[in-house]
C-alpha cells in the first residue's frame, strides 16, 4: 500500500503496475462533467480491471449527458462514491477545478486513499492524497494513453472495451481532426479496430442517441439566427438564455451550435455563453490555440482549442465584452 501522505510522483509503468496489483477494490472517477473521452475511458477501464479480477466501481458527480448514453454501461456510473475502496483512478482530469464539486462534497473521504491520475490535460497541483500521475499532453485523448498503458502492462482489451476506447478517441479528437491527432492516435485507433471496435456501428449508435427532436431542431435554428459576431467576424457568440441554460443537460451546445459556428467564413473563436441569470458558463472552441489561454484568464481551463470557464455576478454584456477583449489581447 502506498504511503498516504501528500506526495505526487510521475507514474512509470512499474509504479502503476504496483499500485494496481496492491489494490483489490478500485474506484474509477471522472471530472464533474463527464465527456465522451472520460466516459469511454472510464467504462473501458472498468472492463479491463474487472478482467484482471479487481472489484471496480464508477463515479462522476454529474450523470453522463444524454448524447453520450450510446455508450453501454453509462448507467453504472454512480453519483455517490463507495465508502470503501483501495485506490481511486481519476481519468481525463488533472486539475482540481475539473473535480471541484466532487472535492467539495466527498473530498474528505476520497482523499484518504491514494490516487492514480491518467490524463492528457496540463497537470494540476494541490491533490491532497498520495497521487501518482501518468500524464501525456501530446495524446489526443485519455483513451489513447490507456491503449498505450494496456500494451505496456499486458492488459487485455476485450472487444467491448475496445469499442468504448475507440469512441473516446473519436470524441476528443473530433473524428481524428484535432491538432493533437498524431500517428500515435491513429495507431491506437487501428489497434482498437483490430481488437474488435466497430466504428460504423458506433457511429450509428452515436447518431441515433444524438439525434435532435423536431423541437430541438427549431431551437437550434433560433440559436443560429441569433449568433453575435465580433472582432471583424472572427468571433461568433451564441447566448443560451436562462430558461434553456437550466435545462440544457438535454441539449449539448457543442453538437447543437458550436460546431456549426465554425462553418462561418473567417471564424477563429466560437463561444457558447450559457446564461444562468447571475452566473454564466462560457464554452470555447478556437482555431488557433487560444481557448485554454482565455479560459485560464477567467479561472477556467481545458485544452488549447477547447476550453471553458464560469463567471459569477457579472452582467451578460460584461461577460461578452471581457471575452472579446481577452481574445483581441491574444491575437494580433
Ligand atoms: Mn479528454
Amino acid at each position: 500500500m502506498l504511503d498516504p501522505r501528500p506526495q505526487t510522483s510521475t507514474g512509470d509503468l512499474l509504479s502503476i503496475a504496483e499500485l494496481i496489483d496492491s489494490s483489490q477494490s478500485l474506484l474509477v472517477m471522472q471530472a464533474d462533467m463527464p465527456d465522451g473521452d472520460s466516459l469511454g475511458s472510464a467504462l473501458a477501464l472498468e472492463e479491463i480491471l474487472s478482467d484482471l479480477g479487481k472489484d471496480t466501481a464508477l463515479y462522476s458527480y454529474n450523470q453522463p449527458p444524454e448524447h453520450l448514453r450510446y455508450l453501454e454501461g453509462w448507467d453504472r456510473v454512480a453519483q455517490q462514491p463507495p465508502k470503501q475502496f483501495d485506490l481511486a483512478i481519476l481519468v481525463d482530469a488533472s486539475g482540481t477545478e475539473m473535480i471541484q464539486a466532487t472535492l467539495d462534497h466527498f473530498g474528505s473521504e476520497l482523499t484518504k486513499k491514494p490516487w492514480l491520475i491518467i490524463d492528457h490535460h496540463p497537470p494540476g497541483t494541490d491533490f491532497p492524497a498520495a497521487t501518482v500521475t501518468h500524464i501525456d499532453q501530446t495524446a489526443a485523448a485519455t483513451a489513447q494513453i490507456l491503449v498505450g498503458l494496456a500494451s505496456g502492462l499486458k492488459w487485455t482489451i476485450n472487444s467491448s472495451a475496445a469499442n468504448k476506447l475507440a469512441a473516446a478517441i473519436l470524441s476528443d479528437s473530433l473524428g481524428l481532426t484535432t491538432p493533437h491527432t498524431s500517428h500515435a492516435t491513429v495507431t491506437a485507433l487501428a489497434e482498437l479496430v483490430r481488437l474488435g471496435a466497430n466504428l460504423s456501428s458506433l457511429n450509428d449508435r452515436r447518431r441515433e442517441f444524438g439525434a435532435l427532436t423536431p423541437e430541438l431542431m427549431t431551437y437550434k435554428a433560433r440559436l443560429l439566427s441569433q449568433i453575435q459576431y465580433h472582432s471583424g467576424n472572427r468571433i461568433a457568440i451564441s447566448v443560451i438564455d436562462p430558461d434553456n441554460a437550466k435545462q440544457s443537460k438535454q441539449h449539448n451546445p457543442t453538437s447543437l451550435v458550436l460546431t456549426d459556428m465554425f462553418w462561418v467564413r473567417g471564424i477563429e473563436l466560437a463561444a457558447v455563453v450559457k446564461d444562468y441569470g447571475t452566473k454564466t458558463k462560457v464554452i470555447l472552441r478556437s482555431h488557433h490555440p487560444v481557448a485554454a489561454k482565455i479560459a485560464r484568464k477567467f479561472g477556467g481551463g481545458g485544452h488549447d482549442n477547447a476550453a471553458s470557464y464560469r463567471t459569477d455576478n457579472q452582467s451578460l454584456d460584461q461577460t461578452i465584452r471581457n471575452l472579446v477583449e481577452a481574445y483581441e489581447a491574444l491575437s494580433p
